[in-house]
């Protein structure tokens, strides 16, 4: 059994549609930034750097892990699903899952911060991440022209680990409309029964 401390957020909804389509059980512990319950000693023991998602593997000696990414790597690497085994395959997967957690993620992540959190509206930062996450999207697209998936034409975890993201493009002020390979992909996932259930856990308010 898997623990999985999570909230509703792109991160957090990685690692629970990850958990469904590796049909892996997990409980979730929902954790509320209203409390601040993410910087609490007993969750920093988990995670140090006092984020969700983090996981504890009960069946492998309360094993914790933390960093989206590397919660994705260790349950596939647990399962042997949704990472190639053969290395040029493995290579293009993990390169897709870093584009998306060295920047898709943080660049996005500032566009929301700065349009709709940040206390005074600063045009600069949110032109800049808004161009910016336009740009990876455009990556993300002239690589969907020329396969189906992300690395090749097989589910990884680096489709996982970004869709969560693309799944948010209207709060990123992102048409899909102008991204088609990008939107037939983003379609196609969200139709998965995993995706449905795992972007539901816990649910968006
Ligand atoms: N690079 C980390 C980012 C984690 C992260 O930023 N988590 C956010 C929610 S998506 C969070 O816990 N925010 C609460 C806080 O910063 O206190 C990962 O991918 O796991």
């Amino acid at each position: 059994m898997i623990d999985l401390y999570s909230a509703a957020t792109p991160n957090g909804h990685k690692i629970s549609i990850a958990l469904e389509e590796l049909s892996l059980s997990y409980n979730l512990h929902c954790i509320d930034f209203s409390k601040n319950e993410q910087k609490s000693p007993a969750f920093i023991a988990i995670n140090p750097n006092g984020r969700i998602p983090a996981i504890v593997d009960r069946d492998n000696d309360d094993f914790c892990v933390f960093e989206s990414g590397a919660i994705l790597i260790y349950l596939a690497e647990k399962t042997g699903k949704l990472l190639p085994r053969e290395p040029k395959a493995r290579s293009r997967t993990l390169q897709w899952l870093m584009f998306q957690m060295a920047g898709v993620g943080p660049m996005q992540g500032q566009y929301h911060h700065f349009r709709h959190y940040a206390p005074i509206q600063v045009e600069y930062g949110i032109r800049r991440y808004h161009a910016e996450t336009a740009r990876l999207y455009g990556v993300l697209n002239n690589q969907l022209a020329k396969s189906r998936y992300l690395a090749d034409n097989s589910l990884s975890i680096a489709d996982i680990a970004t869709w969560t993201w693309v799944n948010l493009a209207e709060r990123a002020g992102q048409d899909l409309n102008q991204f088609s390979h990008l939107q037939r992909w983003h379609k196609e996932l969200a139709s998965r029964p995993a995706f449905i259930k795992g972007v539901a856990s816990p649910p968006r308010r």
